[in-house]
């Protein structure tokens, strides 16, 4: 008791907080004794809670390493990003067979040397598919620039030399490639005419036997009179179950960017239904170079993209049969700082990350399936500088997330990643020693006094009423649940 008084009258709660809960207060400490009692855990296995850890840096260089993408087959994660030397890039590879423990060597991918073209959202695509992997990027050898894909058929161990993929004439860019659960492959990107102009996007899909089969690339017919693709932002495809092809893009009618989705069924040869997915009548005068994600978990979709209008991004999710996103949520809503290039995983919860703007930090959260709004919002690089961090991605590997960017903090661009852990967090319990009592109102003061830093466990366990703000609600709520009511 003794050291626990002393705590308790080093706090000012008399100079700031209403007297009514100083009497609340008062009572709790005076008769703390009875109220000391431990958690019942099983009574608080709420949803998923994903904390983010230190961040490991994974390359070294004395240039810039940028635009991370990943894919994840069973315990393997293939890795691959662009070094940038100067106006020279080129495609690298590395993976991890302990779950991010360590990663190989990187090695580079692409077989002719400093042609490789990429931009944010727009570096290389990896797909896998059993022993194969796949790696795919715009690159500009021939003058033009064009497709390129590089296979291993030994989980990465080696590359043979890139093939040409694209079958339009003159500039390609703004590729996504999708491998199927047949293993076959698809290809989506925006093909422009002799005069720099978008001429149309195009999906070419490959069938994987002995050999690749290429099929000629078919058209979105997504570049009509009135309305065509924002031509420097980058779309994203995915396939589903059954071989369905999605592509959502940034929409351009008369300078207002909203979000549209174009479906190829798989037992049609053409594109043939489109939907409007954002409405935010994003009106802007010029191409953004942010474009929307999606994401398809068996009979789920889910989507992302920035609002420049708004200067905010959004998550929408709705099943496939209904293709309904007006139920939109923001990723960070009591933020007022612009959040933008999101990306995000939907398996039985829907994940975030992004990037807020102000610092150029990478943030994460999760809409939570049964409450339907955003939970466990944190930052997740470490650094305490002003450096930048950008180019999130995020997957996920058994019950860890992980999410990679490109980052800043020694001066040059390299690649980092975190690992998410789902961890039991007690809402109440701020100091984590599975009592709730007069400790956990100490520390929930004094992080609203600003005389304490809380960590992203004891932001998620002080905001009692899920909020994302922690105040004078959360300690009434956490009395409450001293008190037993
Ligand atoms: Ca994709
Ligand atoms: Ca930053
Ligand atoms: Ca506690
Ligand atoms: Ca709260």
């Amino acid at each position: 008791m003794g050291a626990v008084g002393r705590r308790f009258e080093s706090c000012h709660l008399d100079l700031k907080l209403k007297a009514s809960f100083i009497e609340a207060f008062l009572f709790v400490h005076s008769n703390m004794y009875k109220f000391l009692f431990i958690i019942l855990i099983s009574s608080f296995l709420l949803s998923e809670t994903y904390i983010f850890n230190e961040n490991i840096r994974i390359t070294t260089s004395d240039n810039n390493q940028k635009f991370p993408e990943i894919a994840i087959d069973d315990n393997l994660i293939h890795l691959s990003w662009v070094s940038i030397n100067g106006g020279s890039k080129n495609v690298i590879y590395s993976k991890s067979e302990d779950y991010g423990e360590s990663f190989s060597i990187p090695m580079q991918v692409n077989h002719l040397n400093n042609n490789i073209v990429a931009y944010g959202q727009s570096g290389p695509r990896v797909a896998v598919y059993q022993n194969k992997v796949y790696i795919t990027y715009t690159d500009d050898r021939s003058g033009l620039t064009a497709i390129y894909l590089n296979i291993s058929e030994d989980y990465g161990d080696t590359w043979q030399e890139e093939i040409l993929i694209s079958d339009t004439q003159y500039l390609n860019a703004y590729q996504d490639f999708e491998v199927d659960i047949n293993g076959n492959l698809h290809l989506v990107y925006y093909n422009y005419a002799a005069n720099y102009h978008l001429q149309d996007v195009r999906y070419r899909f490959f069938e994987v036997g002995d050999v690749i089969y290429f099929n000629p690339s078919i058209l979105l017919g997504i570049v009509i009179d009135d309305m065509e693709p924002c031509d420097c932002c980058q779309p994203d495809l995915e396939i589903d179950q059954n071989g369905d092809a999605y592509v959502i893009y940034r929409n351009n009618f008369q300078n207002i960017r909203d979000a549209y989705l174009a479906v190829k069924r798989y037992s049609d040869n053409a594109f043939s239904e489109y939907y409007q997915v954002s409405d935010t009548q994003d009106y802007m005068g010029f191409c953004p170079s942010s474009g929307p994600f999606l994401d398809i978990n068996n009979e789920t979709i889910a989507i992302s993209y920035t609002s420049y209008n708004h200067e905010n991004a959004y998550i929408g999710i709705s099943t496939l049969d209904n293709l309904d996103f007006s139920d939109y949520l923001s990723l960070n809503p009591t933020s007022n700082s612009f959040q933008n290039y999101p990306y995000i995983l939907l398996d039985d919860n829907l994940y975030a990350v992004w990037v807020e703007q102000d610092g150029w930090d990478i943030y994460y959260g999760m809409r939570d399936i049964e409450s339907g709004a955003m939970i466990n919002i944190q930052k997740i690089n470490d650094d305490n500088t002003n450096s930048t961090q950008k180019d999130p991605i995020i997957y996920k590997q058994g019950d860890t997330l992980y999410s990679f960017w490109s980052d800043n903090r020694n001066g040059n661009y390299e690649i980092y990643f975190s690992q998410g852990l789902n961890e039991l967090i007690i809402p109440g319990d701020i100091n984590q020693d599975n009592f709730i009592d007069i400790l956990d109102i100490v520390i929930i003061v004094n992080i609203i006094l600003g005389q304490y830093q809380p960590d992203a466990q004891e932001v998620i366990a002080s905001d009692l009423n899920n909020d994302s703000l922690i105040n004078i609600q959360d300690i009434i709520l956490l009395i409450n649940i001293i008190l037993g009511n």
